[in-house]
């Protein structure tokens, strides 16, 4: 049976063959097996800066039970207020390191930024301390198991809002003038800036490259239409992951519950929903 697709309903790969990673299509026993024996240590950077501190404990101790269980993982939150960081009993190889980040005034800048802090922090401290990074939002939880399925060179995610629609519908960054500029005839997905990730020297090039187009934008007084999204999109069409995550791994119940999103893995907290925060 191994000669046939375990599934028929998706794209199991892409035009250039990097694997599209659904549900029933990996066996995570033969994934964990070889991961252990190469005794990879996985990187979580998120960044909890001004309110979205409030989104930062349920993000860990979801974490704790479905991110890469039994691997060696940092947690490495990056944020305005360390003295506001839950303690979180972690299970065995895994650590919670805390660095402090300035805020910026606008949210826009607080989204673009992380490109930068993630390419300076890459250098300085996770080269040394893990092989593969994973940069995520902070107002998502985990709900179901996020293993080592993912990993890759480089990877990006399949953005929920977009996964069935045409590319001339993707919001990409129109204007040739900006560097995160994707004409309508191309884009081979529309990519999610909650969710990416890849080996550390490739997590440099991706963030510094982002980085330098924001930078280049605002020369000209121009920002892209999603901000770090919008760049991290351009980053892809020209740089293409090696391996693409389905919508299963970045859903929002926004966009209802389809039944081919046979898991909803991490999904995006309704902002008022922090607001009445239950102890669930
Ligand atoms: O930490 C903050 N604080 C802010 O005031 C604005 C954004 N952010 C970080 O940037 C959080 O990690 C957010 O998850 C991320 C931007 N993504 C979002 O705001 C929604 N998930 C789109």
């Amino acid at each position: 049976m191994s000669f046939f697709p375990r599934r028929k309903d998706i794209l199991m790969v892409t035009p250039w063959l990097a694997p599209i990673v659904w549900n029933g299509t990996f066996d995570i026993d033969i994934l964990n097996a070889q991961f252990h024996q190469r005794g990879v240590r996985i990187g979580l950077t998120v960044f909890a800066i001004k309110k979205y501190v409030q989104f930062i404990q349920q993000f860990l101790e979801t974490a704790e039970k479905f991110f890469m269980v039994g691997h060696q993982v940092n947690y490495y939150v990056l944020t305005d207020q360390p003295s506001k960081m839950p303690n979180i009993t972690l299970g065995e190889r895994r650590q919670l390191i805390v660095l402090e980040v300035p805020a910026y005034k606008r949210w826009q800048d607080i989204t673009m930024r992380r490109m930068q802090i993630i390419r300076d922090y890459t250098c300085e401290q996770y080269v040394n301390e893990v092989d593969y990074l994973v940069c995520a939002d902070v107002d998502m939880k985990y709900t179901d198991h996020v293993g080592v399925e993912i990993l890759s060179e480089v990877f990006g995610a399949i953005h929920p809002g977009f996964f069935m629609a045409s590319r001339k519908d993707f919001t990409n960054e129109r204007r040739p003038q900006s560097a995160g500029y994707i004409p309508h005839d191309e884009g081979d997905f529309y990519y999610t800036g909650s969710y990416f990730g890849g080996t550390v020297e490739e997590i440099y090039k991706l963030t510094n490259h982002c980085h330098h187009a924001m930078l280049a934008d605002k020369e000209k007084n121009m920002e892209a239409l999603w901000h770090d999204e919008s760049y991290l999109n351009r980053y892809f069409l020209y740089y293409k992951p090696t391996k693409v995550l389905s919508p299963e791994y970045v859903w929002n119940y926004y966009y209802g519950d389809p039944t081919v999103i046979q898991k909803k893995r991490f999904i995006v907290v309704p902002k008022d929903y922090a607001k009445v925060r239950d102890k669930r």
